[in-house]
């Protein structure tokens, strides 16, 4: 302040600034795993009975019974991943994600944490919260029903109203998936950047992300996939030398409409600043 402030006016302005919010931090802790651990994430899992219904499947298809765990490890510089050759590991930093693994037994493997979003997640580019991250499915096709393949899942929920507000999901083999041929039956992907735009209303907002990946649920075959870069910055470019595969869209099941309409609560906002102004 300088000193032409009033004097009754201190006090008016040190409660203004003792209100202001404290500088956020951005979403998700160990986003990158870099650690080498899975320190302030939750693992879990159980067994895999099958999706519930036909496709496309959602949140409502997956059923996970109770039962041990599926595996998950870490994996870090100098890695390679024989079933999926062109995949370049680890994805972002030293230390990348995996969740279950190679063999069967109709396991599935969850990872979960649950973070506020704030201010820090808001991209300039667009004035909305982002969630970001990349991941690797590689998934055993032993071409059963879809219902009984392999699959990855990922979540994320807003946790005051169990509302969805981002899910991506692929069965191994599915048709819209342009999964790469690996070894033998394995299919993969190589890393695909998400970019899952949340609407404004979300900063303040408890979420819980959730990534599943699943052997087939008759327990022949395996299934797992690779995660990293969780966070709201763009996930960097790949730090591997090697060749890069063409990347392999998978479609996202929403919330196109959801962003959409954070996109116009921003507006209306900025336009209800302007006018108060
Ligand atoms: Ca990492």
């Amino acid at each position: 302040m300088n000193r032409t402030t009033t004097p009754w006016l201190r006090p008016v302005l040190f409660a203004l600034s003792i209100a202001a919010p404290m500088p956020a931090l951005a979403i998700f802790q160990n986003g990158g795993f870099e650690t080498n651990t899975y320190t302030a994430w939750t693992l879990g899992g159980g067994t895999n009975p099958g999706l519930a219904g036909t496709p496309p499947f959602n949140s409502a298809s997956v059923q996970i019974n109770a039962g041990a765990a599926g595996p998950a490890s870490i994996v870090g510089s100098g890695s390679t991943d024989p079933l999926a050759p062109t995949i370049q590991l680890p994805r972002v930093g030293q230390y990348t994600a995996k969740l279950n693994d190679e063999n069967g037994g109709a396991l599935v493997t969850t990872l979960r944490q649950t973070d506020t979003v704030s201010s820090a997640d808001i991209d300039p580019a667009d004035g909305l919260p982002h969630i970001r991250f990349a991941f690797a499915p590689v998934l055993d096709d032993p071409n059963h029903s879809p219902a009984e393949q392999p699959y990855f899942y990922v979540v994320v929920k807003n946790l005051a109203d169990n509302s969805v507000l981002f899910e991506q999901f692929a069965y191994s083999g599915q048709a819209n998936v342009q999964f790469l041929q690996g070894s033998g039956s394995w299919k993969y992907l190589e890393f695909q950047n998400v970019d899952a735009v949340l609407p404004a209303s979300a900063v303040g907002q408890q979420v819980e992300l959730t990534v599943i990946a699943s052997d087939c649920s008759l327990g022949g075959h395996g299934g797992y996939v690779y995660v990293d870069g969780f966070g709201s910055a763009q996930v960097p470019p790949d730090s591997g030398g090697g060749p890069q595969g063409a990347p392999q869209a998978v479609p996202a099941l929403g919330p196109a409409g959801l962003g959409l309409l954070g996109a116009l609560l921003a507006l209306a906002t900025l336009a209800m600043r302007r006018w108060q102004s």
